[in-house]
């Protein structure tokens, strides 16, 4: 099992997570693209030559628990996703990954996209 794996069946949701901190630039971060709604930025524990985070500035723990509200962020979310990736070149494709608690092996309780690309993506997913 992959330390991420293991750290996300530990993972509990509630209260302020580690990417507060970076929202807040508390703590550091390569980050990528910053506006209004939200923010992409590098990830820590990279699974491809290229893999950032989009993460809205709103604290939403999980895609469980957005609703009609947030539907104009949600396609915010996908567009900044798309127009980051075009800035990284990622001009063969890429994929976007959301984990969605302890079986989609979410570690980190603010919503996030993974976007990962510049290598061969397998399917299915492990
Ligand atoms: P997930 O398993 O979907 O919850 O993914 C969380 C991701 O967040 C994981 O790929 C590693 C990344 N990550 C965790 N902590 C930090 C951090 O402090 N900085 C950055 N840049 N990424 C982090």
């Amino acid at each position: 099992m992959s330390s991420e794996v293991e750290k996300a069946r530990k993972a509990t949701k509630g209260g302020e997570t580690i990417f507060s901190k970076i929202i807040d630039k508390v703590i550091p971060a390569d980050i990528i693209h910053e506006d209004e709604q939200c923010i992409a930025f590098r990830d820590v524990n990279p699974q491809a030559p290229v893999h950032f985070l989009v993460i809205p500035r709103k604290r939403i723990a999980m895609l469980d628990d957005v609703n009609q509200d947030d539907a104009q962020l949600l396609g915010h979310l996908l567009l900044v996703a798309k127009d980051v990736a075009k800035k990284e070149n990622l001009v063969d494709g890429y994929r976007l990954v959301i984990n969605n608690g302890k079986d989609g092996a979410q570690s980190v309780f603010h919503l996030h996209i993974h976007v990962m690309g510049k290598r061969q993506m397998g399917w299915p997913p492990g």
